[in-house]
């Protein structure tokens, strides 16, 4: 799979890739990532990618120029089977595990990078298929939520993890949190870990495991909950 990131801050990612499950995926030649300075589609002395906006305020917005011709010349043959422009926005649909899913069952995503107060709407409505942000926080632009929705995607990817079963596991859980985990020592500044985990009867293990599991998501999560009041 091809993710190409459209930015003006190409080098912004030359850490967030190299490590840990996106590395491995790019070593093994599972995942290509490819970034594009939005500034290479300008072609006046300034390389001008933003401007004021039409009815007043604060701020600037991106131009919709070079974003449109840095699609075109990424993805030249348009096939929306196979292939998803995504524009990255604090307005955008919330990003889920649903949507890292789907995106992975893709063979080339471009990911944009808004910057400044926005972007200019066409880009959202004539050149992306959505239109994404990764949580309720401000954020700077785009940047950070690209590389969440790349390394949320590359983890997905069939060869990728190792241990194939965890990804299974995964999905089969999705709606509740994990159960707390805990490794040695026994007892650490007075806390012990649960006597059950040190018993060895799995099927108990499991059932407390899937308790803990409720117990923490209802604490942590209760918007998770069917039928539990209080969504955040
Ligand atoms: C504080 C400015 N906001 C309105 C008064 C609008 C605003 C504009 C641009 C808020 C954030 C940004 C830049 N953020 C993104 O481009 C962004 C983002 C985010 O801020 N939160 C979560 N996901 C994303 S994806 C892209």
């Amino acid at each position: 799979m091809i993710f190409h990131i459209v930015t003006i801050f190409p080098e912004f990612f030359a850490g967030p890739f190299q490590y840990g499950v996106v590395g491995k995926a790019i070593e093994a030649g599972l995942l290509t990532v490819r970034i594009h300075n939005l500034r290479d589609w300008t072609f006046d002395r300034h390389k001008t990618v933003d401007d004021r906006p039409f009815g007043g305020g604060e701020g600037m917005v991106m131009k919709p120029e070079p974003l449109f011709l840095a699609v075109e010349s990424i993805l030249p043959e348009r096939d929306r089977e196979k292939q998803a422009v995504v524009l990255m926005s604090a307005s955008g649909r919330l990003f889920e595990q649903a949507q890292a899913r789907c995106l992975s069952q893709l063979s080339e995503v471009v990911l944009i990078c808004g910057r400044y107060e926005g972007v200019d709407e066409r880009v959202a409505t004539l050149l992306c298929d959505a239109e994404l942000s990764i949580g309720d926080y401000v954020l700077s632009g785009g940047e950070l939520a690209a590389a969440v929705v790349v390394d949320s995607v590359a983890r997905l990817l069939p060869g990728v993890l190792g241990n194939e079963a965890s990804t299974v596991q995964e999905s089969f859980s999705a709606g509740i949190l994990d159960c707390p985990h805990w490794t040695r020592p026994a007892e650490f500044r007075g806390v012990k870990v649960p006597e059950v985990l040190l018993n060895g009867h799995h099927e108990q293990i499991r059932k407390w495991r899937h308790a803990a599991a409720l117990e923490k998501t209802a604490r942590m999560r209760p918007d998770l909950l069917p039928g539990e009041p209080s969504a955040k």
